[in-house]
């Protein structure tokens, strides 16, 4: 487990260091929303999602590099979906990865603009990466590349839009003081969290021309398992995690009156069901150990992540 905690801290420090090269500090007359960025982006977070493509691209035998843009522009993506969530409007939380949330440190405009401006700055982003590897397919002559290299900026929105985070996210504000069943809190996860913890993985089978293989299917089952996974601990966090740890207030779904999996099947429910999804992730990691098409140490920490994720206080 110890070279897994290596490989954790080399991929997020790359995604750290990627970040801040392609924001820049800027002194012109908007300086302001350079620094909220920056500020929200560069401020801390797990960058789980950047992980997932890295460590999918090299299951697939692409090396980091090749789907680094795509990594950068799926943190920002997420990182402005935080600060929109926290916003008065929304969520209303005054503290994120351990300090003031943007709102907060600086004003409710600004929030929203700085999340506006991640967002769309992710898309040049991802647009950049796309036009880069359809270069080097036409170049190569490679057709099918330049055909999925196409298709990923609009997978990358449809993966955030109405039918991905942002429809789950509509649900989510819904299920505050309305009570919702079952069947449709599992939409409601499998959209707001679920859609950008799976999308590495269909990235990185486009690029790798892997989309109709059977380790593509396994990993985007793996994926569909711990994004479900991740948002039950987080409902379970928020009823009794650290605070201090967590680097956020505890309690809030208690106060917005949400529907959360710990509301629907009690505490101990919600982490059998973590147990369950996290088993049937380990299931897909072994199974893709077992495929010669595949980089074995990536799906062992695959499989590491998996636990990592099931034992997280933060
Ligand atoms: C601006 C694109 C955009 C969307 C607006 C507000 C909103 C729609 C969606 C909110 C989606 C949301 C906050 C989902 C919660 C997902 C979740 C469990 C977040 C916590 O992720 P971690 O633990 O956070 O990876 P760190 O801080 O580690 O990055």
């Amino acid at each position: 487990m110890s070279d897994f905690y290596e490989k954790l801290r080399e991929y997020a420090a790359y995604t750290d260091s990627g970040l801040d090269v392609i924001l820049p500090k800027r002194d012109n007359y908007q300086k302001e929303i350079y620094e909220a960025m920056r500020y929200s982006l560069l401020g801390g977070g797990k960058r789980i999602r950047p992980v997932l493509l890295f460590v999918t691209a090299e299951l697939f035998g692409l090396d980091v590099e090749t789907v680094k843009p795509f990594a950068l522009a799926l943190e920002m993506i997420h990182t402005s979906s935080l600060i929109h969530d926290d916003l008065p409007a929304m969520d209303n939380d005054d503290y994120r990865r351990g300090r003031l949330s943007c709102h907060k440190r600086f004003d409710e405009a600004t929030a929203i603009l700085a999340g506006d401006a991640l967002l769309t700055y992710a898309f040049e982003v991802a647009a950049d990466g796309a036009s880069g590897l359809i270069t080097k397919a036409v170049v190569s002559g490679n057709t099918e590349l330049a055909r999925n290299a196409s298709k990923i900026v609009g997978l990358l929105a449809s993966r955030v839009g109405t039918e991905g985070m942002i429809g789950g996210q509509v649900i989510d504000l819904k299920a505050e003081d309305t009570a919702i069943d079952e069947y449709e809190h599992d939409t409601l996860c499998r959209l707001k969290t679920g859609c950008l913890l799976t999308i590495p993985s269909e990235i990185s089978g486009l690029i790798a021309g892997r989309t109709d293989t059977p380790e593509y299917g396994l990993a985007v089952d793996y994926s569909k398992s711990i994004g479900l996974a991740f948002q039950i601990q987080d409902d379970i966090l928020d009823v009794e995690g650290d605070p201090n740890l967590l680097g956020k207030n505890i309690g809030m779904d208690d106060v917005d009156n949400k529907t959360t999996f710990v509301t629907l099947y009690g505490i101990d429910g919600a982490k059998h069901k973590l147990e369950e999804l996290t088993a049937k992730a380990v299931a897909d990691c072994r199974a893709l150990m077992e495929l010669s098409s595949c980089n074995k140490e990536s799906a062992q920490f695959m499989l590491d992540l998996a636990e990592f994720l099931l034992e997280r206080k933060y």
